[in-house]
């Protein structure tokens, strides 16, 4: 309809698209989000290096880095390209909120007489952290309190709640009390979740305690979750000015200034949704890591369940139509593992959906590395051969060949857990190439671009 405005010249000259894409990107933090944005323009701009992608499309394409609009903090690109550059390059700094960057590609048409297609895809990176909350919506302070105090009480989780679990006891949270109170039983609250966080656990809620992004300090995120008023729960017996109350309160509102506006901000309308789930370093960490993410997930895909029995699409009437979760970081295996590896993430993925009884979701399970900084090789030791990575090891100036170990296909029983020790050093990048017309290294990068654009080519 209004096609007669491309015939304007606008100051910028940029094309109007003919379609627009949006992809929601998120991971939990170090999940590899800054990286694969990054390599997803590198590799787009210089196109050298994604002949599954060009061979689907059939046609020739240009990509544009589009001005940023203003709205979002921008993704600084060029600055992570530049220290992706050096002769020693370092991985991009951790980010802690919403950003959004936009490419333009123009496909090329078949024919002379008709115009070039231009599609624009923009790509939103937002912490996972924030994505665990919205299964908040659904639940009341008390139910949510329990979910969350049944859990610090479970297996290796209890080592690291005991502190915050002491501040509860000692302290009457259903009588009147004065409010300093509130930021310290908060904090210890947040000192718990910082724990698990270090020991590579997934499942920490409220997502906003551990990555606060423009909230930071700001009181509406003094709670915490609390036992019930015991023997039974009654309102009387809770005063109007307790910690109780409070956090009650406070919950209430974090559901609904918090959780809601980011719902309706940012998942609104998106076309796609990526996961990008770091399942080596989980795998690393051993079982109790592992579980927890897959409570992570579980969580993650009850907010993008389907049609219309969603609460979230009962509360706003929207929908996401497709979500596809990446494991990052493949280049820590040799490729005869590859298979494994997304076998691994597969499965957990399918018997989540089955416990949900939502197998009718369209998810897509693929497995990727955005920078490749390791060469694979066979090494001979002790008569066998060993398939091996070399890479420079972070700290370290020269590379060193690592036997990461072999990763099983499924991971149900203890017995595997017993069997199998992972171990990955953490590898630094390789560098990025200073011609334009060059990209960097990747694994199956072009696999999952065309998986973004599928649907819309
Ligand atoms: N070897 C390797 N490491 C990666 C890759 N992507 C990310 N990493 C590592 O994971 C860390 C976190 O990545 P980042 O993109 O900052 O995660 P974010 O917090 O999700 O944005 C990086 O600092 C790297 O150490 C990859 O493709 N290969
Ligand atoms: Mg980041």
């Amino acid at each position: 309809m209004f096609d007669f405005l491309k015939e304007i010249e606008l100051p910028f000259k940029i094309p109007l698209p003919d379609k627009k894409i949006r992809v929601a990107i998120t991971g939990l933090s170090r999940s590899g989000k800054t990286v694969f944005i990054t390599s997803l323009i590198n590799q787009l701009l210089a196109n050298d290096k994604l002949p599954y992608l060009n061979e689907k499309i059939g046609r020739d394409f240009v990509a544009r880095l589009l001005p940023p609009d203003g709205i979002y903090s921008r993704f600084d690109y060029y600055s992570k390209l530049k220290d992706f550059q050096k002769d020693a390059p370092v991985w991009p700094k951790p980010t802690k909120s919403v950003s959004k960057t936009t490419l333009q590609l123009e496909i090329k048409s078949e024919y002379a007489f008709f115009d070039n297609e231009i599609i624009e895809l923009e790509l939103i990176d937002y912490p996972g952290e924030w994505l665990l909350d919205l299964t908040m919506l659904n639940l009341s302070f008390e139910a949510w309190s329990d979910m969350i105090l049944k859990l610090a009480q479970s297996g290796r989780r209890k080592e690291y709640s005991q502190g915050f679990l002491r501040i509860l006891e000692e302290n009457d949270l259903y009588a009147k009390s004065d409010k300093a109170i509130d930021e310290m039983i908060h904090d210890s609250y947040c000192e718990y979740l910082k724990l698990l966080h270090y020991n590579h656990f997934s499942f920490t809620q409220p997502g906003r305690f551990l990555e606060p992004g423009d909230m930071a300090g700001d009181p509406m995120l003094y709670f915490a979750p609390l036992p019930k008023p015991s023997p039974k729960p009654s309102v009387k017996s809770v005063d109007e000015n307790s910690i109780y109350a409070r956090f009650k309160k406070r919950f209430e509102l974090y559901k609904s200034e918090v959780v809601k506006r980011l719902y309706l901000e940012h998942f609104r309308e998106f076309d796609s949704q990526i996961v990008l789930v770091d399942l080596i370093k989980t795998l690393q960490y051993g079982r109790d890591s592992f579980e927890d993410m897959r409570l992570a997930f579980k969580h993650i895909l009850k907010s993008f369940e389907y049609g219309n029995n969603n609460f979230l699409t009962k509360l706003f009437g929207l929908k996401i139509d497709h979500v596809i979760f990446a494991a990052t970081k493949a280049d820590f295996i040799p490729p005869s593992q590859y298979n494994s590896y997304k076998d691994l993430l597969e499965r957990m993925i399918h018997h989540i959906k089955r416990e949900l009884d939502i197998m009718h979701a369209d998810t897509e399970v693929t497995i990727f590395s955005a920078v490749k900084s390791t060469e694979y090789l066979k090494v001979k030791h002790e008569g066998k051969v060993l398939e091996c990575i070399k890479g420079v090891v972070e700290g370290e100036d020269k590379p060193s060949i690592h036997f990461p170990g072999i990763l099983p296909r499924e991971i149900d029983s203890e017995e595997i857990w017993k069997e199998h020790s992972f171990k990955f050093p953490n590898f630094r990048p390789i560098p990025f190439p200073n011609d334009s017309t060059k990209a960097v290294d990747h694994i199956r990068m072009d696999r999952l671009i065309y998986s973004i654009l599928r649907k819309h080519l």
